[in-house]
């Protein structure tokens, strides 16, 4: 503790320094260094390249134990605080990725803390249940408190599990035995069925199917891979489900210049989706469900209208399959509301809602009549981890006594407009500034000049990522401030200034 508070106050000295030895801002600085997390750094601070030595050690000895390519630099969880990522070498960045879009209220908030030191949480946190079988006496209490207070209207079914995978995964299977017992009649299956099963054939293993979009992400196992349609790299050698892929709309930004055009590219691909339904069905392989993004992320963060969404929905339902919509990144609040999909305005919801990510664990939401009704159909060791329920209530507290979806909607102005403005200014290298709340992106010319502004920008302490062919997305935690936005601004637009 007595390091911690040290180091605190030594960051304070050095912060001092650091505004002076910001460059000037070519863009508008608006009070870029004010914080009002206590707790927090009041800027990035950068001490070397990153990776950094000690990260560059780290990764050689990483690198005899698993393939590291992957890795970015080494952290150190203990000195970050809130919006601020430190690296093992010291460096200090202003993190606007968070794990992937997975840090909802980011680095060592003071309340999560809280939760951890309450002794009245120590038997949650020490003793794991096997959650289907032997679930702790608060569990109703708690999901009722947590996730539930959340649900996405008209989805009053439950299902917790550890990943935004496995919570897709268990989704296929929900819907497809959902389709089976409607077109059995009944959830009763017959001895040919239950033999069948074995060998993995017909009728037992039906020819059923999912549709997804190209450009999807659903993750990578099994199943998902098969609904993921963003980078050869996640697909190739791993066998694939025969299911149909659609094409999702290619649309031209900013999305209120080109209504009309975008509105004809959206009626091309849901067309083929009907075509492709149809087309499934003859062959013997109905659709069982479709399953979408509400932002494609993985894929380049592509958008499609709220029109576009509502068409789909009522599609899925004129051909009785399942409408999946998979929240996974875009739940959670960053859009500007709890959901994502809530911004379509759907008169009918969606079937299943999946979620994981700023959720600290996983699941899915879903209607009643998607409820399987024999025990042991959906079903795994953990399904969940209570310890991260109790965390996510006190999350959701932060959310509502913070206020911080106005947050998000506020800071995704501040982002967005200067995105724009900077797409203004430097028009060779930037384009399609897009979003919603702070979920945000922008493209460059191509992938190398893309990864060249990621580095430099990690580099004057900035993380992003990148997605899609040539996107930077920008993932903030729901604490991201206005003046983080503008603090972000200013060195992108350093950055843009001298890049050649
Ligand atoms: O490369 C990867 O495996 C990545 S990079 C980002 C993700 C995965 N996102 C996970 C994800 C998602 O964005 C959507 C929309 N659906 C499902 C998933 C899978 O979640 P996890 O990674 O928790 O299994």
């Amino acid at each position: 503790m007595a390091a911690t508070i040290l180091s605190r106050q030594l960051t304070n000295i050095l912060q001092q320094n650091l505004r002076f030895s910001l460059p000037r801002s070519r863009y508008v600085s608006q009070s870029a260094n004010k914080t009002d997390v206590d707790d927090e750094f009041d800027g990035p601070l950068m001490k070397t390249e990153v990776p950094g030595p000690k990260s560059r050690k780290l990764m050689k000895k990483l690198n005899e134990l698993q393939n590291t390519g992957a890795v970015n630099f080494f952290c150190d969880y203990e000195e970050s605080r809130g919006n601020y990522l430190v690296d093992v070498d010291g460096n200090r960045m202003l993190d606007l990725y968070t794990q992937i879009a997975s840090i909802p209220l980011g680095y060592n908030h003071p309340a999560l803390v809280k939760v951890l030191q309450n002794p009245e949480n120590a038997s949650t946190f020490i003793n794991r249940p096997a959650l289907g079988c032997l679930p702790p006496e608060n569990y109703v209490e708690k999901l009722s408190e947590t996730l539930l207070s959340v649900a996405p209207k008209g989805l009053k079914q439950i299902q917790t599990m550890a990943c935004g995978s496995c919570s897709n995964e268990n989704a296929f299977k929900a819907a497809c035995i959902w389709y089976r017992n409607k077109e059995r009649g009944k959830a009763i299956h017959t001895k040919e069925e239950l033999e069948s099963c074995m060998i993995n054939q017909a009728p037992g293993s039906p020819d059923i199917t999912i549709l997804s979009f190209m450009g999807g992400f659903h993750g990578r196992t099994f199943g998902c891979l098969t609904a993921t349609h963003s980078k050869p790299v996640h697909k190739v050698d791993i066998p694939a489900f025969n299911w149909p892929t659609a094409p999702f709309p290619t649309l031209k930004y900013p999305l209120e210049e080109f209504v009309r055009e975008n509105a004809q590219e959206e009626e091309r691909c849901l067309e083929e989706v009907e075509d492709l339904i149809v087309k499934f069905r003859k062959k013997g392989r109905n659709v069982a469900a479709i399953i979408i993004e509400p932002i494609q992320s993985e894929g380049g963060d592509n958008h499609a209208s709220d029109d576009f969404f509502k068409k789909l929905r009522n599609i899925a339902k004129k051909h009785g399959c399942a409408f999946l919509c998979d929240e996974v990144q875009t739940g959670g609040g960053s859009t500007g509301k709890f959901w994502a999909h809530e911004h379509w305005g759907l008169d009918d919801p969606a079937d299943i809602v999946t979620f994981s990510k700023k959720f600290l664990s996983g699941g899915y939401f879903y209607k009643d009549e998607l409820r399987p009704d024999v025990p042991y159909r959906i079903f795994n060791t953990w399904l969940g981890d209570p310890s991260k329920s109790l965390m996510f209530a006190e999350v959701l507290n932060v959310i509502k006594r913070e206020k911080l979806l106005d947050n998000v909607i506020e800071s995704g102005k501040v982002l967005l407009q200067g995105l724009k403005d900077l797409q203004v200014l430097y028009p060779h290298i930037l384009n399609k500034a897009r979003g919603k709340g702070t979920f945000c992106s922008i493209d460059a010319p191509n992938e190398t000049i893309r990864n060249q502004l990621v580095l430099k920008m990690r580099n004057k302490g900035i993380v992003l990522g990148g997605c899609g062919e040539k996107s930077i997305r920008f993932r903030p935690a729901l604490v991201f401030r206005p003046h983080h936005a503008n603090l972000f601004l200013n060195v992108f637009s350093d950055i843009l200034a001298v890049h050649k």
